[in-house]
């Protein structure tokens, strides 16, 4: 299909502006513009849909299904448009019909359907699996309310819903046709009919699960994907005859029970919600998205046997996990294949990606809600159980074993145990990560089938984390690289090495940085009237507010560099702000005291004279995709210190990298990666490694000791204790810190031990800060090496290990 040229393009937005909205261009506000271009937009993409299903389907390909309750994919129309080739035409005839096209772009709202780096890592495949031109579906509830918008009143966070929909809807196509029927609770019984005996599940609630597809365009490919979001509808209408007796309330009960389910998505990062809601939720869009998998299946002319040659299901996390089940649940209740036919398709179909090892993040769920919810499903575990408890029994003969590697265990449901024994795969994020996995977290499961245990480092979409973000970057790499391959071919990138004793090259690179942090510096005070320091240090943390995270690492640190001021006004010689962005989950207390301590400091900070100019604090509120697009490019510095071996990867420390921040970070995750393609002298290490970090707790962590012993950091504590100008005291976090406090020990993920050599740290980042070509030269040998940090070899890995699926290479 022929691409649009500005001419054509404007008179199909003008169209639609006049079909849907009744306007003429100049008539037309920034939202009903962006509607109009997204309809536009989604126009195009769906007919592509339709010829890419067709030729999936002629050529019997193996179709990849992941899901996800969670994909955080931002904005859309920028993203269409460049990947569509269109951009160029789009900032045209917006230009033309009288729009400033930053400002129309800004108009459209997030689509926030994730929390952070799982959600928007599912958006990075999304896109890198349509570009690769893998047949791939992403499967997700339509949320009418995504991740809460956040405000800071008084320095603390309030949390606002996040109706995203009523612009976003323009992306969205519904497909009724394709309803699916979702029961709950009820009763299950045999049935005895001609000879055989049947399930008979019945009772209970029956939910409709509506698909609002948003179709993928890829990267220079004509291939679509699509990204299947399940809506939540009544399967009966308002009763009304109850309605004219006048029992109003009761008469929407079913209706309002049905439509929650899809209300909101749930804002909890990294930690396990055992709610009802949450497991319909999660049965919700497995169950309708399976029994479509297989129809699909089934309506190709083939038998199920064959199932998996045709189908891999991806389930990011265990959130998905009753993929398992419901699988089984359907060759056999529905299509009357025997267990041992059902479990042997079931175990070559699905693969699971796990994203944690925090103990409370691990999903188990309680046999009683369990049983209620889902009666069939239940009983279907219960017999996974039972099969894989006397496997794992004849294995290793060994009591303590069976019990660690249980599914159903003590009255609760272990869903990684479940993913583990169900699946073909079991993949970590990042090299550390899947070396703990095996070696610790998931160790006897390894060593029972050591085949299914797999590594897959995460990758972003380096088109929108780079290209489009950071257009001038992008003419550089293109210039210097000799054309834009790396679009495609993100190991082009490398040749930048090249170009390390290069003056005119440091000098642009260096360009470039502060013309982003002078723009960010103008979008900042327009949004949020803050007045930053472009010719400062811009050194950022931005990611969700948690202990592990060690944002109050940061704080601290920065508490002694602000007595350090006090104490002599010389005392820094490089303006340096630091800058944070972070959500907290509502009910995460001490996350929330750690935003308000931010906030109070920054306001300590800003009032006084021996600061200014030196020393800034910020607080960016309502930290999310659209404004990470807008900060990173203008970062110099990234933030990445969390305890080792608690992060399974970070995503946002590849972004970091692609647009040419310097690192400071632990050897966590991904860093560990990061430092094998830079060493020691293009990043800034510190700390403890995740092997000293399980000593150090073996041996007995006293880190009151550290407090009395290191005089810099104990005057920095102190200062939590007696609190900032604005009143406010932080005994509680001082407390947690060094004595342990409601039910935590002590200094849980060690800053303190940490906090010296991370002082160092940023010393040797500052310094180096003033030497530019020495800067420079680590942000270009950052940048070029970060290719291996694509989402497109992430996704070739996937393709290769696990999914067995050709892709375009
Ligand atoms: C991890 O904490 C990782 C992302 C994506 C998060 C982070 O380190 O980059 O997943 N885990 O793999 C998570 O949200 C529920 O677990």
């Amino acid at each position: 299909m022929k691409n649009f040229t500005t001419e054509t393009l404007q008179q199909a937005i003008t169209d639609k502006l006049m079909i849907h909205f009744g306007k003429a261009p100049e008539d037309a506000t920034e939202a009903e513009i962006v509607r109009a271009c997204a309809r536009v937009m989604r126009d195009r993409i769906a007919i592509r849909g339709v010829e890419t299903r067709t030729k999936t389907r002629k050529q019997g390909d193996k179709q990849v299904h992941y899901l996800s309750l969670e994909f955080l994919m931002g904005r859309s129309l920028m993203k269409n448009a460049y990947n569509l080739g269109s951009l160029k035409m789009l900032n045209e005839a917006l230009t033309n019909m009288g729009f400033t096209p930053a400002d129309v772009f800004e108009a459209e709202p997030d689509a926030a359907l994730g929390n952070g780096g799982l959600g928007r890592l599912a958006a990075c495949y999304i896109d890198s699996m349509t570009t690769l031109e893998i047949p791939a579906t992403g499967y997700s509830i339509c949320y009418d309310l995504g991740i809460f918008k956040q405000k800071i009143v008084d320095g603390q966070q309030v949390e606002l819903p996040d109706s995203w929909k009523d612009v976003g809807e323009a992306w969205l196509l519904p497909r009724p046709e394709d309803t699916k029927w979702v029961r709950f609770g009820g009763t299950v019984r045999d049935q005895w009919d001609n000879g055989y005996l049947h399930i008979v599940h019945e009772g209970g609630q029956v939910v409709r699960a509506v698909p609002c597809d948003m179709e993928i365009a890829g990267y220079d490919t004509d291939h679509v994907n699509t990204l299947r979001l399940w809506d939540a509808q009544p399967t009966k209408q308002v009763d009304m005859s109850m309605y004219s007796r006048g029992e109003y309330m009761k008469a929407t009960e079913e209706e309002a029970m049905a439509e929650v389910i899809a209300k909101v998505l749930y804002p909890e990062d990294n930690h396990y919600e055992g709610k009802s809601l949450r497991l319909k939720q999660q049965y919700f869009f497995v169950s309708a998205t399976v029994q479509h998998i297989v129809q699909k299946h089934v309506e190709a002319g083939r038998p199920l046997t064959n199932f998996h040659e045709y189908n891999v299901i991806q389930i990011n996390d265990t959130h998905p996990a009753l993929v398992v089940p419901e699988l089984m649940r359907i060759f056999i209740d529905e299509a009357g294949l025997d267990w041992e036919q059902a479990w042997d398709i079931t175990t070559q179909a699905v693969a699971y990606t796990n994203h944690t090892v925090l103990a409370e993040a691990l999903e188990r769920w309680p046999q009683d809600l369990f049983q209620t919810l889902l009666p069939r499903i239940w009983q279907i575990v219960q017999e996974i159980s039972n099969r894989w408890q006397a496997k794992v029994d004849n294995h290793f003969h060994n009591h303590s074993i069976t019990a660690d590697m249980a599914i159903v265990w003590n009255g609760e449901i272990r869903m990684a145990n479940l993913c583990i024994a169900g699946g073909m795969a079991v993949n970590g994020v990042s090299g550390l990560h899947s070396e703990i996995l095996r070696k610790d977290v998931f160790k006897n499961a390894c060593n029972m089938e050591p085949h299914k245990f797999k590594n897959v480092t995460n990758g972003i979409d380096h088109r929108r984390w780079l290209s489009e973000i950071n257009p001038e970057m992008d003419s550089l790499i293109c210039e210097l690289t000799g054309s834009n391959r790396y679009l495609s071919h993100a190991d082009d990138m490398m040749k930048l090495d090249a170009f390390a004793d290069d003056k005119t090259v440091l000098a642009k690179l260096a360009e470039i940085k502060h013309a982003n942090k002078v723009r960010f510096a103008k979008h900042a005070k327009k949004t949020r009237g803050v007045i930053l320091n472009p010719d400062s240090i811009f050194d950022v943390q931005v990611k969700r507010l948690h202990e592990y995270k060690r944002q109050l690492l940061n704080v601290v640190h920065i508490i002694s560099l602000y007595q350090k001021l006090q104490d002599d006004p010389n005392a820094i010689t490089v303006p340096h702000t630091f800058l944070f962005g972070a959500k907290a989950a509502p009910g995460y207390q001490v996350a929330k005291r750690i935003i308000h301590l931010i906030n109070s400091l920054s306001d300590e900070i800003d009032h006084n004279p021996a600061c200014k100019g030196k020393l800034q604090v910020v607080f960016l509120e309502n930290y999310r995709v659209s404004l990470a697009e807008q900060l990173i490019p203008a970062s110099e510095v990234s933030q990445q210190i969390s305890t080792a071996g608690k992060e399974a990867s970070g995503t946002g420390n590849m972004k970091f990298m692609m647009n040419g921040a310097l690192t400071v970070g632990t050897l966590d995750g991904a860093n560990v990666e990061m430092h094998g393609l830079l060493g020691d002298e293009n990043m800034f290490l510190f700390g403890l490694h995740a092997h000293e970090v399980e000593q150090l707790i073996r041996d007995g962590y006293d880190p009151q000791r550290i407090y009395q012993e290191n005089a810099t950091l104990h005057r920095a504590l102190d200062a939590l204790r007696n609190g900032f100008r604005d009143g406010v005291r932080y005994d509680d976090l001082y407390q947690r810190l060094v004595y342990g406090n409601h039910g935590s020990c002590a200094d849980e993920y060690l800053l303190l031990a940490d906090f010296a050599d991370y002082a160092k740290a940023e010393a040797r980042m500052s310094a180096t800060y003033a030497d530019p070509t020495a800067w420079n030269k680590m942000s270009l040998h950052n940048i070029a090496r970060s290719g291996l940090f694509s989402a497109d070899r992430s996704i070739a890995d996937y393709a290769e290990t696990i999914w067995h699926t050709n892709y375009r290479k």
